[in-house]
């Protein structure tokens, strides 16, 4: 082991000071240049002298990949608001600020090792839960709860979904992204942090009682059907962690390697209910991957050869099958133009193609019965349509034509209408709402000119529809899902997905699970 390789190491070690963790010094001997001076001065405190990050985020190139270094320079001159990062407009020349954010996206000499040591150095239990109570602390139908997270400031709120009155709002971590995941029974909710933080939330007592930092750069967490195991996927490391959803302890690490000893980046995990297993899909190799959380093979890794990348999919719902968005094997990275394909997930085959240009997002698709079969509708993140398919023979049904490329679509059994934003472009403030037995396009909502307004999340009964307009100075609408008028609108900062606990844990077929 060399010296750096020993730095690494004590950079791991993490201490906790008020639920944030402060790094342990790590020198490069290698590079003493002034921005790595002015780096350790000013910045290391709170983002880590390894750049592993600290109360603020981690700062490598991957943690960086969505922040434009234009936007970056912004943020070190003038600070961001409404979080801790001040600005050093005034400490740093133009040419020091430009220096320091040329220097965080530069990839470290060496590869930062998250591994067992590090994830249980991370691990916190803020609470002890078994001496916290087992009623709740406010009264509200349990199973009609709202989390809403609120990215502008790194918040979530609780939200009665009876009477649309916020419970309780929290900080969560930097950045989280997807879908919160709550246990089976609804008490607890885990998010996971594109930092890898993951962090137990006990509803009802409304504290953060565990956190964990799983990776450094994470794409999500998937809980499995029996609420006792998380696993989260990660771009770094290279893997998937699986932990104990109890105390958020660490079960294991299972490295995204395959036979050739190539190693991928893992795109997203998700739960297989009536498998009992996570299917995770690889970004760099023609596979995905299951993992039994139950019976002899527990926790083994099941590799699944495909003949293409396959890096965001679906399930039908018995599981049998996934419905992804495919990159040809020849294909370096991303790419603009996909096609859908349908798997057995026993046998890696091709079932069947599916007619899907450019990219359509089906981890975000949805289903319902129309004429005597079940279709699947899916947006595009490229092209402004919305394509619905025969789930029986794999033809498409129709293609609606819509205002700009979409993100999310939402429905509800209870519901006629199916939701579809127009995410991207100027038409980013408008929302389509699809009648479910006609395939047409029956209204489009402009619920706050020039503001993106996207993601739908019904309430438990589908009678009222959720939605967020995403900007600082954001809300979520309340919807009534029937008639289509606005019931309320609660100022929120940056609302992005909204999660209702029973559409979640009873995997309703018109949300993401
Ligand atoms: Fe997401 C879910 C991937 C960019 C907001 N996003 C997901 C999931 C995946 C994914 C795999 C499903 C995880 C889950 O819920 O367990 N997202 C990606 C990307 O690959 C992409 C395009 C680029 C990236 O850098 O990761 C991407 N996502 C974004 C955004 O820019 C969004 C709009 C803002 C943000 O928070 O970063 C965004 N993604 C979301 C949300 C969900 C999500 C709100 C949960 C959807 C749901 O309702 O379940």
């Amino acid at each position: 082991m060399n010296l750096k390789q020993v730095l690494w190491g004590i950079s791991g070690l993490l201490a906790f000071a008020g639920g944030s963790i402060a790094l342990a010094a790590t020198v490069d001997s290698d590079s003493d240049s002034s921005a790595k001076k002015d780096y350790l001065q000013h910045c290391a405190s709170c983002h880590g002298e390894a750049r592993l990050g600290g109360i603020g985020p981690a700062l490598l190139p991957d943690n960086l990949s969505r922040t434009r270094k234009k936007a970056a320079i912004d943020v070190i001159s003038n600070g961001r608001a409404l979080t801790q990062m001040p600005g050093f407009g005034a400490l740093l020349s133009e040419k020091q600020i430009k220096a320091v954010a040329d220097y965080v996206y530069q990839p470290p000499k060496l590869l930062p090792k998250w591994e067992a040591k590090e994830i249980g150095a991370s691990r916190v239990e803020h609470f002890d839960q078994d001496k916290l109570g087992n009623k709740p602390v406010f009264k509200a139908d349990l199973q009609n709860l709202f989390i809403v997270v609120e990215t502008g400031d790194h918040h979530a709120t609780l939200l009665n979904g009876d009477t649309f009155e916020p419970i309780h709002r929290f900080k969560t971590r930097f950045a989280v992204h997807g879908g919160p995941k709550y246990s089976p029974d609804g008490r607890y909710v885990y998010f996971a942090s594109r930092d890898g933080w993951i962090s137990k939330f006990d509803i009802y007592n409304l504290k953060t009682v565990a956190e964990v930092r799983a990776g450094i750069n994470t794409r999500n967490a998937a809980m499995s059907f029996d609420g006792k195991t998380i696993a989260v996927g990660n771009y770094l490391p290279n893997n998937m962690v699986l932990l104990d959803a109890r105390d958020l302890s660490l079960i294991k690490i299972i490295d995204a390697k395959n036979d050739e000893g190539k190693s991928s980046r893992v795109s997203a995990v998700y739960t297989a209910p009536t498998r009992g297993s996570f299917v995770a899909a690889m970004k760099d190799f023609t596979e995905i991957w299951e993992i039994p959380y139950s019976g002899e093979n527990k926790f083994k890794a099941r590799r699944v050869v495909l003949e293409d990348y396959l890096d965001d999919f679906f399930f039908n719902q018995d599981y049998s099958l996934v419905i992804g968005a495919s990159r040809p094997a020849n294909s370096k990275g991303h790419q603009k133009n996909l096609t859908g394909k349908v798997i057995n997930l026993d046998t890696g085959k091709l079932v069947s193609n599916i007619d899907i240009k450019g990219m359509p997002h089906l981890g975000s698709g949805i289903t319902w019965d129309y004429q005597g079969t079940e279709v699947l509708a899916s947006p595009n993140l490229s092209k402004g349509e919305v394509s619905v398919i025969d789930m029986k023979s794999w033809k498409t049904v129709k293609t609606l034509k819509t205002e700009g490329p979409g993100f999310f679509m939402r429905s509800h059994e209870g519901s006629k209408y199916a939701w579809a934003d127009v995410f991207f472009g100027p038409n980013k403030d408008k929302i389509h709402v699809i009648d479910k037995s006609t395939l047409e396009i029956v209204k489009t909502l402009q619920p706050e000119p020039g503001k993106t307004a996207a993601h739908i999340e019904y309430t438990k009964d589908g009678k009222y529809a959720l939605l967020s307009i995403w900007d600082m100075d954001g809300a979520v609408i309340v919807y009534d899902a029937e008639t289509l008028k606005e019931v309320k609108r609660l100022p929120m900062k940056k609302p992005s997905g909204k999660y209702n606990v029973y559409n979640k844990t009873h995997y309703e077929r018109g949300t993401s699970h």
